[in-house]
């Protein structure tokens, strides 16, 4: 029997759509860099309109080490690099073009950006990801249809061939007219095809299938997000029209735009849907290129936790950029707030306070039992129907704690509406939507038991962990 709440046929079908691999291994990463760096970083634009000179590209201190490690120690699992963004100049030595670094005097021509942050990626062990504009304002053939596609598809199959394995590619919505002020139909299909054959592990993201964009550059994010949404939200028309069309910065303020995308009121009477995560991207300083004007505007630790707290805490990655100086490294305001931030992470999570708990559950479903919330295996399930599941973790001890943290199994879905958490047996928070995770925070309290009431769910109730955190100091 289906509870009592799951009336809707919308709400039927949409229970029932699931992540593919690749969207389950991308939700692990949660909060990842992006890298802005290129010609503007050194005319200190924002958008280059291609004319400018590969002599102007001159970072004499490159050192991508210092950006992974850097990022790396903030807390952040891949970094994602505009090897290419709209003015078209590209930071690897590609065969189809010779607005490049090859005509740079960085590392007199020989350099490879590109080359250089993957390495380093790898060598720390953090993902790496390409953001390849597809709006390219240099490029001679823009705007010719196939022959700008054929010249995009090389450059794509060479990003994909010589730098190990991708984790993302990264599709702008931003568009415009080229050098021949024509427009350019781009053959999406056929990109993704490369992708896919050459990178099967990537996500392509934002004007891709895998993860959406979430509709602003403020940093703002929902107080539900589902990551299941009508098929047609996944199409780059829409993407594109919501996406920046001038160069100007009230852009990177304005607030998200959808309110809501996935819940009962938001799917009523649709019939197809996707599995469709969302991703908040935000800069670190209000451009997303370096200016050395915005050196005092670096975001505050507390702005950034919000974030992160709202993000990767309310079921959305956090892709947050920082962009390298004119010496190609992180500057030492970017640095101090990276660390900063870096340590204030490791204070919010210093450790699982559920180590030694015992736990127990209203109901459970076969091998889905409640003890698995506190393994890194498995799962809880309620029994079929039943109509409010709930869920609760003993503490050896009572003990001093300011936030649980929820992660739904999505590889089943995305079901929980409406949840509350007990302090033993006071109600202590109560939220919309967990999805992949859910950061719970509350004023800090001594407990002995936390329970999870799930008050509202679509077809099966789900738990994949439970755990527990005091901030330390
Ligand atoms: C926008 C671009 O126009 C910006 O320059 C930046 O790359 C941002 C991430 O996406 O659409």
């Amino acid at each position: 029997m289906l509870p009592q709440t799951m009336q809707n046929e919308s709400v039927v079908l949409a229970s029932k759509v699931t992540p593919s691999q690749r969207q389950l291994e991308w939700q692990n990463l949660e909060f990842y860099a992006f890298c802005h760096f290129g010609t503007n970083t050194f005319l200190n634009r924002e958008w280059g309109d291609g004319n400018a000179s590969p002599s102007s590209f001159n970072p004499k201190k490159l050192d991508a080490d210092q950006w992974v490690k850097e990022i790396k120690n903030a807390g952040m699992r891949a970094l994602i690099l505009t090897c290419k963004h709209h003015d078209g100049f590209c930071l690897w030595q590609s065969a189809f073009t010779d607005y490049s670094v090859k005509n740079s005097p960085f590392r007199n021509g020989k350099g490879d950006v590109v080359k250089e942050v993957s390495d380093a990626c790898k060598k720390y062990g953090i993902k790496f990801g390409v953001y390849l504009s597809p709006w390219d304002r240099h490029e001679k053939t823009y705007g010719t249809g196939k022959e700008y596609n054929d010249y995009f598809v090389n450059q794509l199959t060479e990003l994909s061939e010589n730098y190990g394995d991708i984790f993302c590619f990264w599709f702008d919505g931003a568009c415009g007219e080229g050098k021949n002020g024509k427009k350019q139909v781009y053959d999406w299909e056929r990109y993704f095809s490369v992708i896919r054959e050459k990178q099967p592990n990537a996500v392509i993201s934002i004007c891709g299938p895998d993860v959406r964009w979430c509709g602003n550059e403020a940093g703002k994010y929902r107080s539900a997000e589902w990551s299941v949404v009508p098929s047609g939200v996944a199409n780059q028309d829409y993407t594109a029209e919501n996406s920046q069309h001038e160069d100007n910065s009230t852009f990177r303020k304005r607030e998200a735009t959808d309110k809501d995308l996935g819940s009962r009121e938001a799917i009523k009477g649709e019939s197809s849907f996707i599995w469709y995560p969302c991703e908040t991207d935000v800069s670190i300083r209000p451009g997303w290129f370096f200016h050395k004007s915005q050196n005092f505007r670096v975001k505050s630790t507390k702005h950034l936790m919000d974030i992160y707290f709202g993000t990767v805490g309310g079921n959305s990655a956090f892709l947050l950029n920082i962009p390298p100086d004119k010496n190609g490294l992180l500057s030492k305001y970017d640095v101090k707030a990276l660390r900063k931030l870096g340590n204030r992470l490791r204070e919010e999570f210093p450790k699982d306070l559920t180590k030694d708990a015992s736990v127990s559950a209203s109901s459970e479903n076969g091998e889905n039992t409640a003890s698995n919330v506190l393994s890194e295996n498995g799962y809880w399930q309620c029994a079929d129907g039943e109509k409010t599941p709930e869920i609760t973790i003993e503490l050896p001890n009572s003990t001093l704690i300011d936030k649980v943290v929820l992660c739904e199994n999505i590889a089943t879905g995305q079901q929980i509406e409406n949840f509350e958490i007990y302090a033993d047996n006071i109600k202590i928070f109560s939220g919309e939507t967990v999805g992949a995770k859910r950061i719970c925070r509350f004023k800090k309290r001594e407990v002995k038991t936390v329970t999870v009431k799930i008050t509202s769910y679509r077809r099966i109730a789900t738990l994949k962990r439970v755990e527990i955190y005091k901030r330390e100091k």
